[in-house]
């Protein structure tokens, strides 16, 4: 380090000239910039600029390897001078460092989120300190990453107003990210039912572009929910739905491979009819949603607008996709949770606790309405001779089995059967009498009796008899939900008694 005391900003060693890097400096006249400057000028060409606009249009013409501002200068701050240059994509790899005149705390977190690569507050900063930090940054900093004719291009934008302009944009955009992220949050808060929150973001959505249908896909829930204008016809809407999957294809990562069979589409609504559009070209976006973890799926939205703004629509949707994304997957692994536990995992059917929250409904209903009601516990007959002699292995796949075979012989969305405990299941007939119940559980003792249980393994198929205990109220009487279960379970341990596979009632009604 050079001991000369000279503080000219002229080159000192003309020799150098080519090869000498330029720093473009915007601090105020002080002691410390003094000392600063006496460290630097023998190895950097300086030139300082006391107003932030003034500097930001020398940008192009002086192509610095680092730029120093403070932040309180005329014209614009320095965190705005930072801001410009971060927020450009071609001058964003260029250093800034950045002397933070009042409130460090706050300053340091905004020269974070703008991407200043160093800050220091002004009341203390270390001159020397501070010369060998810039140092090391220009060494890193590589100048030929910013082309001639991207500089030439730069120095247009640059000049009259356009730093101004270029400014305000960025600002306009950070506002507008702010705001619409508030909004989602505001969205996530009020909802953690993903379809409520996915139509929710759509009508945010339209309320600040325009479109003609929207759809997110869900790759881990195979499930497209879409939103489509009201005029839009049904063989727009389909062509729609293809494209949507079509485009979706090249964000899939190995995680979420391609799932067998086509997802499933789910309506969120219609729009009204904005406009009418004479033009039948789409223009189509299909955008990514991502979280640091995975690719969660796609958000498309296609537009019947000729002359629809791509680049308007391309940099709108690349602010929001991030909050998005970060509120799906929020409510995906909200969705998650709950699945897991309401659902027995070895069968798949509802758990004992899921039971119970349907029961007490419908059996709130029977009351209300003095419908009947049925409930059977069915326990699979001498089941640790299969554990015994197949072995845990082949008697979890037989319980797993037995699941399918009831649901398939069920009442979808009617009748529910779940998995009540070890080899146990417990079966709910709302608005069913016991003739009725009866007939259904005789059906499905068949079943199972001639269901041939394939080996996991190697060998021969196995089969199988249930015991089942039905009971039944006429919902005109008073019973807890433990009382019916008990009557059931009764009726089950007289079935076993009277020699299985076979079906025992104890009403609980004269
Ligand atoms: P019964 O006809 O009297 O009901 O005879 P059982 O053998 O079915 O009845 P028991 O209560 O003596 O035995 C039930 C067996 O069910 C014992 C237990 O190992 C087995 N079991 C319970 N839950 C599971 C499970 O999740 N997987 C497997 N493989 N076996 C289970
Ligand atoms: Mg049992
Ligand atoms: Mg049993």
């Amino acid at each position: 380090m050079s001991l000369s005391k000279t503080l000219s900003t002229e080159n000192i060693f003309p020799s150098q000239t080519k090869e000498m890097k330029l720093l473009l400096v915007g601090l105020k006249p002080s002691k410390q910039r003094d000392l600063l400057l006496r460290d630097l000028s023998p190895n950097y060409l300086i030139k300082i600029f006391v107003d932030g606009i003034e500097l930001v249009r020398n940008i192009p013409k002086f192509k610095p390897s680092l730029i120093l501002v403070e932040s309180d200068l005329p014209g614009i701050s320095g965190f705005q001078v930072a801001q410009l240059v971060k927020g450009h994509p071609d001058l964003k790899e260029i250093p800034v460092v950045l002397i933070i005149s009042q409130g460090y705390r706050i300053g340091e977190f905004w020269s974070k989120e703008v991407g200043v690569e160093y800050c220091q507050p002004k009341p203390t900063y270390e001159p020397s300190m501070l010369a060998k930090k810039i140092e090391k940054l220009i060494e890193q900093f590589d100048e030929k990453s910013i082309k001639d004719e991207t500089w030439s291009e730069i120095n247009k934008k640059m000049s009259g107003d356009g730093v101004l302009a270029s400014l305000s944009a960025i600002l306009d955009d950070r506002l507008l990210q702010s705001t619409v992220a508030n909004r989602i949050g505001n969205i996530a808060q009020n909802t953690s039912h993903l379809r409520n929150l996915q139509r929710a973001i759509m009508i945010l959505l339209k309320d600040i572009l325009e479109f003609n249908s929207g759809a997110i896909y869900l790759f881990k829930a195979n499930e497209i929910y879409s939103f489509v204008e009201k005029d839009i016809s049904e063989k727009d809407k389909a062509a729609f739905l293809e494209d949507v999957i079509r485009y979706s294809e090249i964000y899939r990562t190995p995680d979420n491979q391609i799932p067998p069979e086509s997802p499933l589409e789910v309506p969120l609504g219609t729009f009204p009819i904005m406009e009418q559009f004479i033009e039948r070209a789409p223009t189509i976006f299909t955008v990514p949603l991502e979280t640091h973890k995975a690719t969660l799926g796609t958000l498309t939205l296609m537009t019947f607008k000729a002359a629809a703004r791509r680049e308007y629509y391309l940099r709108f949707l690349d602010i929001i996709v991030r909050q998005i994304s970060l509120v799906l997957d929020n409510a995906l692994l909200y969705q998650e949770v709950h699945r897991l536990s309401t659902v027995d995992e070895l069968t798949g059917l509802p758990n004992r606790r899921a039971f119970f929250d349907i029961f007490m409904n419908e059996y709130i209903r029977s009351k209300r309405f003095g419908l009947p009601l049925s409930v059977a516990i069915i326990d699979i007959d001498l089941f640790k001779q299969v554990n015994d002699t197949y072995g845990h292995l082949q008697g979890d796949h037989v319980l797993a089995e037995c699941a399918k075979i009831f649901s398939k012989s069920i009442r979808e969305k009617i009748d529910i059967v779940a998995r009540f405990g070890g080899e146990e299941f417990i079966m709910l007939l709302p608005q069913t009498d016991m003739n009725r119940s009866r007939f259904v559980l005789e059906r499905l003792r068949k079943a199972i009796e001639e269901h041939h249980f394939q080996p996991v393994e190697s060998g021969n198929s196995l089969k199988i008899t249930m015991s089942m205990g039905l009971t039944g109220i006429d919902g005109k009487g008073e019973h807890s939900l433990d009382e019916i279960v008990n009557a059931a379970d009764k009726a089950l341990y007289k079935a076993k008694e009277l020699g299985r596979n076979r079906i025992e009632e104890n009403p609980l009604f004269v």
